[in-house]
């Protein structure tokens, strides 16, 4: 009692203090920004005699755990106590309303002190306090020579979302202990709070099931075909060995929910149903409507039809059986039940389905969805626990109680909150680390998709459809680590980071404090510290973006350069020789008359960082002509509008990086108007042939030519090759040549292939042209 009064006099004190001094900000760099920070002067310094005191038996872990992240760099032995006086102080204070996970924090020359209503406040204070010390506190060897200095300061914070997680799945590919514990921490360093452990899949069952021990001595392993790609990858042959894969015993996951409790993070065990559990009904085939064989799938599959069988009652029991194992060791209030991409058509099939569909007077197999999802929601919450899942468990009518994860956009999260059920964002849009983050010329294999940091820093999660008081139903946010592509711990850091910063500043700090280049001022200092932690990241904040657009006027580009790094020193060259610190330097848009080459890298510390961006850009004779469009495209890719096909510029093999227009079923069929009569020789027609995104090459592209734009005269055509159905996306010019010819207008008519072909996994459905440029040359 004693102690929180003299707490709360040195507070007025403090406060009095601060209010007064001036606001100087260059040295602090916190990530997320808190909610208010007030400068004052001078410093800090941490010594070797330092203790760390705290008042309330309810914030030891907490010192313990600081005196542990301060001791390794600094090399001190800094211990900790309970009341005595110490220069660093963590105070439970209660008397004041706190918001959850509320701190503030107070930097004399002489102190250093936190004070929360609850651990949670104080853990996420100490994280405040460990950005504010030197970089290299993050390094786990004795520095020396390093002031361990930290700024004076007071710091009031709190977060903005209660629910700010990251997922990661374990089952697409095994990640160990080791990883999983480095995954949390980063977690805790970002003030995040929720780790959502996607535990099965089709490619592996990935927890110790005591009552069913076949699900990880089959269930967790997969034959070995690591060297193809995951779409390519064919099921396990008869008398082939599954040793491809791992799982998690009881006592480990015990570990690991105690690890990351101490990180005040909470673990949302995922356990999928009725889709995505090949690798549970290959160890228990009785579960199924077939009741098999089946095997752990090796990669890709879809659609995903080997799924729970909903008539078989004893499916419920082992599921029933399966989660209060779960819960036993997971004290978390939700427990994930899946729910997405089940495709029913076994369900159609079953008589046992069938029936259930009849006797509990269910209209469709999605009412029989939402029948499965609605009686492990009973069971789950017999236990006073909640169920959330991914929004198909809309479909069909949504258990009561039940929250959802909003992944296919933020349609089913708006359809969610306007119900009264809660609601975690995670749209594909903002939220899949598993997308691209960089040109994927340049990045590793990913799954597709294209989120960059920027993009992520303008995520909102709370659409503006929804009023404040729906607006309440949304708890927060996520992103999820998918890991179809990515196998090694290495490759899972550099994906979500630094995207996980960004995502941790859109989750605690207030909305209106975001400002993308603060934030990218600040991301510097972050660097530093991944690399003093040794975790990978992306670079791409480094990479240059080349916009160029084409000017009818002076029949020039002009180039713009960018980079999300603040304030990039970007060095260019035309020529296509490689760009050196030496280069000239970007300082503003700049104008290109001839078809060039341009290459533009940031350069930092006197060498090039990452990867230089390339981009040609093409002057012909059709460049920035008017294009008549016989057939209109698609709206979803419309490229960049009508100067698409005549901008100079190939698109890459991302198809909506804006330089591609598709043809949804139908011909792409073009006339290309040059302003007058033309001498040429050469027509050239750019396609893309992305069989696994339903895009063909044309079958034939037939070229016309005109005087009057009326009557055509057909000059060729052009048949392509067949290619395979899985081929890796390719970029294909079909060109003519001719004869010197003179006219005005060029008609390119390439016919579509109409519907997907036998074999291909959208046999039947309309097949995609995509086309890039069309080029008329001398
Ligand atoms: C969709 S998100 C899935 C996952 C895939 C992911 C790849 C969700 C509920 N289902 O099974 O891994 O896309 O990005």
């Amino acid at each position: 009692m004693k102690t929180k009064k003299i707490v709360s006099t040195a507070l007025i004190a403090i406060v009095a203090l601060f209010t007064i001094s001036c606001n100087k900000k260059e040295n602090i760099s916190i990530i997320p920004i808190p909610v208010s920070i007030v400068e004052g002067k001078g410093t800090f310094e941490l010594r070797p005699d330092a203790i760390i005191n705290y008042n309330d038996d309810e914030a030891a872990s907490t010192a313990s755990f600081l005196a542990g992240m301060l001791n390794p760099a600094t090399g001190y032995e800094i211990t900790t106590a309970k009341g005595t006086e110490g220069s660093v102080s963590l105070n439970i204070v209660t008397g004041k309303e706190w918001k959850p996970e509320e701190y503030e924090l107070i930097v004399t020359k002489k102190h250093v002190t936190i004070n929360a209503g609850t651990s949670d406040g104080l853990f996420r204070g100490i994280q405040t306090l460990r950005q504010l010390l030197p970089a290299e506190i993050e390094s786990k060897e004795k520095t020396k020579s390093v002031k361990w200095t930290v700024p004076c300061v007071k710091i009031n914070d709190y977060p903005r979302f209660a629910w700010r997680g990251m997922h990661l799945d374990v089952s697409r590919h095994f990640f160990d202990v080791d990883f999983v514990k480095r995954y949390i921490d980063l977690i805790a360093m970002h003030k995040m709070n929720v780790f959502h452990w996607h535990l099965v899949d089709d490619q592996g069952w990935r927890i110790e099931i005591k009552k069913y021990p076949k699900l990880t001595e089959t269930g967790a392993w997969r034959v070995d075909r690591e060297d193809k790609q995951w779409n390519e990858r064919e099921a396990q042959k008869p008398g082939e060995k599954a040793t491809y894969g791992g799982f998690y015993t009881q006592e480990q996951v015990k570990e690991i929910v105690a690890y990351a409790a101490e990180r005040h993070i909470t673990i949302v065990p995922e356990i999928e149903m009725p889709a995505h559990v090949t690798s549970a009904l290959a160890a228990y085939p009785q579960y199924s409507c077939t009741g098999g064989p089946f095997t752990v799938t090796t990669g890709g599959v879809w659609p995903i039809t080997d799924i729970y069988c909903a008539g078989n009652d004893s499916t419920f029991k082992f599921l029933e059986n399966v989660l209060t194992e779960v819960m036993d060791i997971f004290p978390s209030e939700y427990i994930h039940i899946g729910g997405d991409e089940a495709a029913r058509a076994e369900w159609k099939k079953c008589p046992k389905c069938q029936a259930r569909i009849r006797k509990e007077g269910l209209k469709d197999e999605a009412e029989l969805q939402s029948y499965f999802i609605k009686r492990m929601e009973k069971f789950v919450s017999s236990k006073g626990r909640k169920i959330i899942g991914w929004d198909e468990i809309l479909d069909g009518g949504i258990a009561p109680g039940a929250a959802v994860m909003s992944w296919r956009g933020f349609e089913g999260g708006i359809a969610a909150a306007k119900s009264g059920h809660k609601v975690v964002m995670a749209p594909v849009s903002h939220c899949y680390f598993d997308y691209y983050q960089g040109d994927p010329t340049t990045e590793p294999l990913s799954i597709g998709g294209y989120t960059t940091l920027a993009k992520v820093y303008s995520f909102e999660p709370v659409p503006q459809e929804l009023t404040p008081e729906e607006a309440r139903y949304v708890i927060g946010a996520q992103a999820n680590l998918w890991t179809e592509y990515i196998s090694t711990p290495s490759h899972a850091e550099y994906m979500v980071l630094p995207r996980m910063t960004a995502l941790s500043e859109v989750l605690w700090s207030p909305a209106e404090k975001r400002n993308w280049s603060d934030f990218s001022k600040r991301l510097i200092n972050m660097y530093r510290r991944f690399d003093l932690m040794g975790v990978n990241y992306s670079h791409g904040t480094y990479n240059v973006s080349i916009d160029c657009s084409f000017d009818n006027k002076t029949n020039a580009f002009i180039v713009t350069l960018s980079s999300e790094q603040f304030k990039p020193d970007i060095r260019y060259t035309t020529d296509g020789s490689e760009p050196t610190a030496t280069s000239k330097k970007y300082v503003k848009p700049f104008k290109i008359t001839s078809t060039s080459n341009i290459k533009a890298a940031v350069i930092a510390d006197g060498r090039i960082m990452g990867t230089p961006s390339v981009k040609e850009v093409k002057i012909t004779l059709s460049t920035g002509k008017k294009v008549v469009y016989n057939q209109q495209c698609s709206t979803r890719y419309k490229g960049c509008g009508d100067v698409t096909l005549v901008n100079g510029i190939s698109g890459s093999k991302r198809i909506s990086d804006g330089q591609w227009q598709g043809f949804e079923g139908n011909d792409m069929d073009v006339t290309i108007d040059l302003g007058k009569e033309t001498s040429f020789s050469k027509i050239t027609a750019g396609f893309l042939a992305a069989p696994g995104s339903w895009i063909f090459l044309p079958e034939s592209v037939i070229f016309s030519v005109s005087g009057d734009g009326t009557s055509f005269t057909q000059i060729g055509t052009r048949v392509t090759e067949k290619r395979p159905l899985d081929q890796a996306p390719e970029h294909v010019d079909v060109s003519f040549d001719t004869v010197s010819l003179n006219a005005r207008y060029v008609k390119i008519v390439a016919r579509n292939i109409g519907t997907c072909p036998t074999g291909h996994e959208g046999e039947g459905g309309k097949a995609w042209i995509f086309t890039d440029e069309i080029m008329v040359e001398q």
